[in-house]
């Protein structure tokens, strides 16, 4: 008998994300309301509410989608993670630290509140972030439940972003770091919070070991990938901006991975992450739509 080819069937990323996007604003203004004392909470809002894209948050409702189980058991850990992420920029941002006036646009959290209540609201947003996924999560055994928070605890403390935040504070201005080091950096500061972030909603919709395992693969090649292409990007945005020769100097203090293997060394190494990300997905079909349209967005970004 005669097969029609197989038709891909088309998926409207830009509209998934749209809804996606307005769900978790949604759940994240009910999360976190403006109360007394109002400072902090303004703080924190004013954060959270700066224009971010919520791609951890929908991730993380994607694959809990994708291992059957509902957005809403998911939700509250989605937050959390935005919560979690926001905190990670405020605090990235102050003087100690990358000390930047401008985040999306907007003037930084310190730069409008004051050192000192911008430290606060980060660590109210860290705290809060568990706290909000142990009191709402609903109709999600409890043993998930604590191996989420586990797992994002692992992801977010010295052995995730903080101890990659740490490795890359040190690096700072060391000419020769190792490939070994930058990656160290990449899959602590930025990995490991995207890969909890695939993982978590797997869990919570009671995934099986295998699949926690493929769908953590999908999260650790998109996150590198996601992270040359945004060096990629810093270096054509400079280049543009000041001429092709002052971009390539002012580039030339910082490891980056075009520096290491030229941009369209860079371009190819993305493109063949985002090639095995999409290659775990193959055993779940027509569910991981969503999660493959993701990969193919991040690397879209690099041309
Ligand atoms: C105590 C958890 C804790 C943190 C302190 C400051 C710090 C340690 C870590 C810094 C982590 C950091 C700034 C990582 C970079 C993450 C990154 C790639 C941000 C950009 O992500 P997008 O594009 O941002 O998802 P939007 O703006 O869309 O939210």
């Amino acid at each position: 008998d005669m097969q029609l080819p197989q038709q891909a069937s088309p998926f409207d990323l830009k509209a998934y994300l749209r809804e996606r996007q307005a769900q978790v604003e949604a759940a994240l203004d009910r999360a976190v309301p403006l109360t007394y004392p109002e400072t902090l909470y303004e703080s924190m809002r004013y954060s959270l509410f700066a224009g971010g894209k919520r791609l951890r948050p929908i991730l993380c409702l994607a694959t809990c989608e994708l291992a059957g189980g509902t957005i809403a058991m998911a939700m509250p850990t989605a937050c959390a993670l935005e919560m979690i992420h926001t905190m990670s920029l405020i605090h990235d941002d102050l003087p100690a630290m990358d000390n930047d006036d401008y985040r999306r646009g907007k003037l930084t959290n310190h730069k409008v509140f004051g050192e000192d209540i911008a430290i606060l609201s980060g660590d109210a947003l860290l705290t809060y972030a568990f706290e909000h996924i142990g009191l709402q999560t609903r109709d999600v055994p409890a043993d998930r439940v604590l191996k989420v928070i586990v797992r994002l605890a692992n992801a977010v403390g010295a052995a995730g972003l903080v101890g990659g935040q740490v490795v890359d504070l040190e690096s700072e201005g060391k000419a020769n770091l190792s490939l070994e080091t930058l990656n160290f950096i990449h899959t602590h500061k930025t990995g490991a919070l995207l890969e909890v972030s695939v993982v978590s909603g797997a869990i919570l919709a009671g995934a099986s070991e295998a699949d926690v395992q493929r769908l953590s693969h999908y999260a650790q090649n998109i996150g590198l990938a996601f992270q040359i292409i945004d060096d990629i990007l810093d270096i054509t945005a400079t280049q543009e901006e000041l001429g092709k020769t002052a971009g390539k100097d002012l580039q030339a203090q910082k490891l980056t991975y075009p520096s290491l293997w030229g941009i369209d060394e860079s371009r190819r190494q993305a493109r063949q992450l985002i090639e095995s990300a999409k290659a775990e997905l193959a055993p779940f079909g027509e569910q991981a739509k969503p999660l493959l349209a993701i990969a193919d967005f991040i690397t879209a970004r690099s041309h």
